[in-house]
């Protein structure tokens, strides 16, 4: 069979595949890869200049090929355009987003040496699958350099609607140089909705009927494959973990009191602090539950070099003092903050005990820890999903309960509910959830992403 070659703007090394990841690509595909893989893209090194001579590494029978970025490349194309510029436009926030001409020339020129520094691996028959906003003009480069291969390409954040999009300067462009993809993956229907729509108003092209554009004379086709996680595996890990002593430790400081769970990366995207003022207006508004909830919420610090990131930081540190300084008693705080990455196998520990996993993000393109939460849980005695409707997770997970993140009344309302929700209601939620998680694995995902490629008109 054809070899894989994964290309990814970050790659986990082999401490980082078994260490916490804080990072919805990495813990995706990782739970999915074949033996034989090959895995290219940055290492997450600086240096004085970008290499191109890949370093090798072999794990778990999977080849990492890496290259370095210069500091100057890691500031215009990582941090500049695709984190200050592609990143909340995608998310549809266009009022965050910045551009700047310089920084999107390095954007293009870095994707140009992740071309030509793969170029060399490559084998005639490998099927190439290009992941995510960092990499939106890989392919059209590949191409530029003569690569034939079945090139294949999958968007983690999602697409955004037309009117938004067009606000890039550099939009057509951008649009064009992912139609030399034999194969666009999107997480939900709504993003591929929008990328055709997108496709139609920049283009001209109307391919609704079939999902099939075809432009300068070379076909895309355009698919729908949700990421999911390996979830017996999951279940497995959190019955696992929820007997170690650190999780043993966390169920007695509660003392009795229900456990409410975030777990996410420190980005804007997320909506933690209209999370952390739902809260505060749970405890305003059901004063009967003061003193019998506690609310911890584990938040990876992320791209720490930006300037938004770091207010975000300092707007939550503000709002956990407001709450606590609020509500606290001598023997109760209500909310436990902690800005750190823990290991996969406590957080599952943690979903396991703890009764609602509140996921309440203002845009995602899918959102692997609401799917975490439901594997998580004990089918007997389940906990209940507080979902935001703007998750590409909530297309699947209509038994959560769904919310507006911004709609600060209706998430302390949610909250209210899942606790006064009776076994009989959680279980069959549950149920339901699960069942489709199974089929929505992170297995799955890899499959039908790759038999596309594989069967792509090419
Ligand atoms: P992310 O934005 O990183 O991923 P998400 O899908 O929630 O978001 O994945 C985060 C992963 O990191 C989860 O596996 C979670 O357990 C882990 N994690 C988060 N905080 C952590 C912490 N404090 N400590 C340890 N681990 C932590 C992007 C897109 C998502 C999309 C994924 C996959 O933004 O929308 O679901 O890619 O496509």
């Amino acid at each position: 069979m054809a070899r894989l070659v994964i290309v990814s703007n970050r790659v986990p090394d082999a401490s980082e595949a078994t260490g916490p990841r804080a990072g919805g690509l990495a813990v995706g595909l990782a739970d999915a890869l074949t033996p034989g893989t090959l895995w290219f893209g940055w290492s997450g090194r600086r240096g004085r200049q970008t290499t191109t001579e890949p370093a090798y590494a072999e794990f778990r029978r999977l080849t990492y090929a890496t290259i370095d970025l210069g500091e100057a490349d890691y500031r215009a194309f990582y941090l500049g355009f695709s984190n200050g510029t592609l990143w909340p436009l995608f998310h549809m926030m266009p009022n965050l987003t910045s551009f700047d001409r310089a920084e999107y020339a390095v954007y293009r020129e870095v994707n140009h040496i992740f071309a030509t520094a793969l170029l060399p691996l490559l084998r005639p028959d490998d099927l190439i699958w290009i992941h995510d906003y960092q990499l939106l003009g890989v392919a059209a480069a590949l191409r530029a350099l003569g690569v034939h291969n079945r090139i294949g390409f999958f968007l983690h954040i999602p697409f955004p609607a037309p009117a938004i999009y067009e606000v890039l300067p550099p939009a057509r462009e951008l649009l064009s140089g992912m139609l030399a993809n034999d194969v666009i993956g999107f997480h939900t229907e709504r993003d591929r909705w929008h990328f055709l729509n997108t496709v139609n108003v920049i283009l001209g092209i109307d391919a609704t009927a079939d999902n099939v554009i075809t432009h300068a004379g070379h076909s895309t086709q355009v698919i729908v494959t949700p990421i999911g996680i390996d979830v017996d595996g999951f279940t497995a890990q959190a019955v696992r973990a929820a007997r170690r002593v650190a999780t043993k430790r966390m169920v007695e400081s509660l003392s009795g009191r229900t456990l409410m769970i975030g777990i996410d990366r420190l980005d804007y995207t997320k909506g933690l602090p209209a999370r952390f003022d739902a809260y505060q207006r749970f405890l305003a508004n059901y004063p009967e539950h003061r003193h019998h909830i506690s609310f911890l919420q584990i938040a990876a610090p992320s791209r720490e070099e930006v300037d938004r990131y770091r207010a975000l930081r300092k707007d939550l540190d503000n709002k956990t003092g407001a709450i606590n300084g609020a509500y606290s008693d001598f023997d109760w705080v209500p909310l436990r903050y902690m800005t750190r990455t823990v290991s996969r196998s406590l957080i599952a520990g943690f979903y396991r005990t703890a009764r609602i996993g509140l996921v309440t993000p203002l845009r995602d393109g899918m959102n692997l820890v609401a799917k975490e939460y439901v594997a998580a849980q004990n089918p007997a005695d389940p906990g209940v999903l507080v979902l935001s409707r703007f998750t590409g997770a909530a297309a699947g997970m209509a038994e959560a309960l769904q919310v507006n993140p911004l709609d600060i009344d209706a998430v302390a309302e949610a909250i209210g509910a899942a606790l006064a929700m009776p076994l009989e209601e959680r279980q069959m939620r549950h149920a339901a959830l699960l069942e489709r998680l199974r089929h929505e694995s992170a297995k799955a995902y890899c499959d039908a992403f790759t038999a596309s490629l594989r069967g792509a008109n090419h």
